[in-house]
């Protein structure tokens, strides 16, 4: 199983030099004046970088749903398009800028909608393309974006083009997906045939068998996922012509599930097999192979370039590295505005993400603090604590019991006042906690059913094993429907929920929250407008304090005269804050806290999970 492997790609395409910083004279008009969300998406010499492209997003904060859990109209107990749209006004008052929809495709939902059959069109568990439209003029008129999930390193096997291909070895498709036959001096089905010794995301091995064809195809996720094949130049255009048909109907860009992901070692040789491990590790064949930067720049040439609107792309990309990253995300080189990076989410993972080992927060101020560092000058970061995979920041780096609040709300202050643009995952701006999961029934998450199915059957490990590590990381943490109000389903649903609404709803909800000024909701709004008002937040530049301390996260941003100074306590103890000049800090304006009744004067002593941001000027 894949952990924490980084892409080794060697490749690196040289574009233009590119001098983009942190002081272009052209973006002086922009840090003068207030930043206003309703100017979103208009392009003005001031977004735009030295090379003439538009980078609105600096200042922008998306928004991800995750369409099973959010919100459902019709009461079959699972979330909908119109449901979306019947909550906008939520992410209106939050105030973000984009929304990104995780997978409303037809779809066999092996993967809950990662497993696509038909790319343009809408599963009806969801709606239909007319609610989309809906949905999207919603959007759009409250001044916000939507931005698609585009999920094209492999369909659904249910997808014509691999029901084509699966047909015989002859037929012109065969070609769209990765066929091998079964390991030389060996026959098809024998245990160990598979043309590789990969392991598979979702456990078991990356091939199935085709008893009708003798041969395997390679599916690094389930085996209902099989993985396309990004050689063959056909594949290549049917993805960009669909592409550009989300684009013409009025979408806003796309967030490319594992995108980093789909160029191969066309020679597909074994991983490194350790000792115990019942597969190879294939990563370092299909983690930024070498076409990778081709196939991108391909993609935005025949896609994005020449559009004249505001988009967005964002390369999801497990395993990249920062000099990686900067090469994708370099504005001259034309590839993605900005990529998911996976270091800081594992730093708690031993072997596999279910070794799971507390965070050093040494380790994690190391990694954020060389990715700002890495992509200062040249690239952009984006900044998450969550999404759909990522069990919930409060429970996992925060304390969701007596200090739910003040920690999910430092959380969000810490990860915001980076340099980058921030993701919030729905129901992180309520504090959302993991889900208090009984037994092996209620998960309902492909990877964690089959971990579990692979590991206690055989008699790897003991249920109650299995089970300590799904409760701390399973997906489906993060998949609990959204918590609207107290009522039976939390307002979710009127009918059953598709999986279990997490109990602590009758407190944790966004009703409550709205009615509460103190509430991680209105916190989030809070840092949201500062970034869409303070230039420093977006622009500045990025500075780590005090790496050693085990505690205390603190960081400058400096943008020309203005300097913001932000910590936050990472313990449920009091920690003093020892930064240069902090008595002359805490004298200086206060952004922004957590808690209330912080002293004007004198030493810095953070309370237990306080943040603050400091402004001053020089
Ligand atoms: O995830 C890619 C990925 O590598 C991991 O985050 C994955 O979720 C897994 O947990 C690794 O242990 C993307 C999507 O975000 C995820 O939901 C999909 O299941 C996956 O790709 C396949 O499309
Ligand atoms: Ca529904």
């Amino acid at each position: 199983m894949w952990k924490g492997t980084i892409c080794q790609s060697a490749l690196v395409v040289p574009g233009p030099p590119y001098p983009f910083g942190v002081s272009l004279p052209g973006m002086d008009s922009l840090w003068r004046r207030w930043w206003r969300p309703h100017t979103l998406g208009q392009v003005t010499e001031a977004t735009r970088d030295q090379d003439g492209q538009d980078q609105w997003w600096k200042s922008a904060v998306v928004y991800q749903i995750y369409p099973r859990s959010f919100a459902d109209s019709n009461g079959d107990g699972i979330g909908d398009l119109p449901g979306i749209t019947s909550r906008l006004d939520h992410l209106s008052a939050l105030g973000v800028d984009v929304i990104w929809l995780s997978p409303v495709y037809p779809s066999p939902q092996d993967d809950n909608g990662y497993d696509i059959s038909d790319y343009q069109g809408i599963d009806p568990t969801f709606g239909t393309l007319a609610d989309f439209d809906e949905l999207l003029d919603q959007v759009h008129a409250r001044g916000m974006k939507l931005v698609m999930d585009l999920v094209v390193n492999h369909t659904s096997d249910e997808h014509p083009w691999f029901v084509e291909s699966r047909s015989s070895s002859d037929n012109p498709k065969r070609d769209w997906y990765w066929w091998r036959g079964p390991r030389e001096g060996m026959a098809a089905g024998d245990p160990g045939a598979e043309p590789t010794n990969w392991g598979s995301f979702f456990s078991g091995p990356t091939w199935e068998l085709d008893e009708a064809t003798g041969q395997y195809y390679l599916h690094l996720f389930s085996r209902k996922q099989p993985d396309l094949n990004w050689e063959n130049p056909q594949v290549r255009e049917a993805v960009y012509a669909m592409m550009r048909w989300w684009l013409d109907r009025g979408v806003d860009g796309f967030r490319m599930d594992v995108i980093n992901m789909i160029s191969k070692d066309t020679a597909l040789p074994d991983g490194h097999q350790g000792p115990g491990a019942h597969h190879g590790d294939g990563s370092p064949h299909f983690l930024c192979g070498p076409r990778i930067h081709e196939f991108l720049q391909e993609m935005h040439a025949a896609v994005f370039a020449g559009r004249d609107g505001a988009l967005l792309t964002v390369g999801e990309m497990p395993g990249v590295t920062v000099d990686e990253a900067r090469l994708f995300t370099d504005p001259a080189r034309r590839e993605v505005d900005m990529v998911f990076q996976f270091e800081h989410v594992g730093l708690d993972q031993g072997d596999s993400k279910w070794d799971v080992r507390p965070l050093d927060l040494r380790d994690l101020k190391a990694s954020l603090g060389r990715w700002q560092a890495g992509l200062a000058e040249t690239g952009w970061n984006s900044l998450y604590w969550n999404n759909h995979d990522q069990p919930r920041i409060v429970s996992r780096f925060g304390d969701d019991g007596e200090h739910r609040v003040a920690s999910a709300t430092m959380l969000g202050t810490v990860l915001h006042l980076h340099r980058g643009t921030p993701y919030v995952y729905q129901g992180e701006e309520l504090g959302m906690t993991n889900a208090p999961f009984a037994s092996i029934e209620d998960f309902r998450d492909i990877e964690s059913v089959n971990h579990y199915r692979a590991w206690v059957d055989p008699g790897h490990q003991s249920a109650e094993e299995v089970l300590a590590a799904l409760r701390v990381m399973s997906r489906d943490n993060a998949r609990t429907p959204m918590q609207w109000d107290d009522s039976p389903h939390a307002g979710f649903t009127t009918g059953e929920p598709w999986i279990a609404v997490n109990p602590n709803h009758a407190t944790v909800n966004a009703a409550a929250a709205a009615a509460d000024e103190g509430s991680v909701f209105h916190h989030y709004r809070r840092l949201i407008e500062l970034r869409h008002k303070e230039p420093a937040v977006a622009h500045g530049d990025f500075h780590m304090l005090l790496p050693h301390d085990e505690r205390v996260y603190a960081f400058t941003r400096r943008l020309e005269d203005v300097e913001l100074l932000v910590l936050g306590n990472f313990s449920g103890e009091e920690a003093p804050a020892d930064v240069p000049d902090a008595a002359g800090w805490a004298g200086s304006e206060l952004l922004l806290g957590n808690l209330s009744d912080v002293p004007d004067a004198g030493p810095i002593v953070l309370r237990p999970w306080e943040a603050r941001v400091y402004r001053r000027t020089s």
